[in-house]
């Protein structure tokens, strides 16, 4: 089984994760869409309905599973859970910059690979904090989260 992790914040998943996971899902036999939990961050919805949104959002794409992702190394997690790579979304240079050093590193520690796909050019402007920013300026994010999370920002 050729598993991989799709690690994230999803605070909260959008449109442009979603693509991502979905191309994960057709290289991988199993993609594990690992919802990060860091106590000294500050999220805007708790694991729990992260965690509940990442699963209704993506409902239906075969081979992807959700898991909380416990505080700790993700090159360990990713070992433990005999994934042969992570997976990451790639929308500019400065994300390029900021993720290179961490795929040498998660490489020099448990030889996980880091796989990169470019993001789709039509969804690369959409990311967490502008779709928190937008909603809570009163903005419509309609075409930007799933229909779950626009449910549930509404909602709130
Ligand atoms: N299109 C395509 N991809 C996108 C888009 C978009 N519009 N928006 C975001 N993405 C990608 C991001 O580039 C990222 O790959 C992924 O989606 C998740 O994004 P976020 O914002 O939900 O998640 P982050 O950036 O908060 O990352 C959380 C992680 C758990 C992945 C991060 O904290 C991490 O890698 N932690 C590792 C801790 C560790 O082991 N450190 C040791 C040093 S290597």
């Amino acid at each position: 089984m050729r598993r991989a992790i799709c690690p994230g914040s999803f605070d909260p998943i959008h449109r442009g994760h979603v693509e991502i996971i979905r191309r994960a899902a057709m290289l991988f036999q199993e993609v594990v869409v690992a919802v990060s939990d860091n106590p000294k961050k500050t999220y805007f919805l708790d694991r729990s309905q992260r965690l509940e949104l990442a699963e209704a959002s993506l409902e239906g794409i075969s081979g992807v599973v959700v898991e909380p992702l416990e505080q700790g190394l993700l090159a360990r997690y990713a070992a433990d859970r005999g994934a042969v790579a992570l997976v990451k979304g790639l929308r500019s240079g400065q994300d390029y910059d900021y993720e290179l050093p961490m795929a040498a590193m998660n490489r020099a520690l448990t030889q996980v690979e880091t796989v990169f796909l470019p993001a789709n050019p039509e969804l690369l402007h959409i990311s967490s904090s502008l779709v928190k920013e937008v909603h809570a300026l009163g903005g419509d994010v309609e075409a930007f989260v799933p229909a779950p999370v626009l449910a549930a920002l509404k909602a709130r």
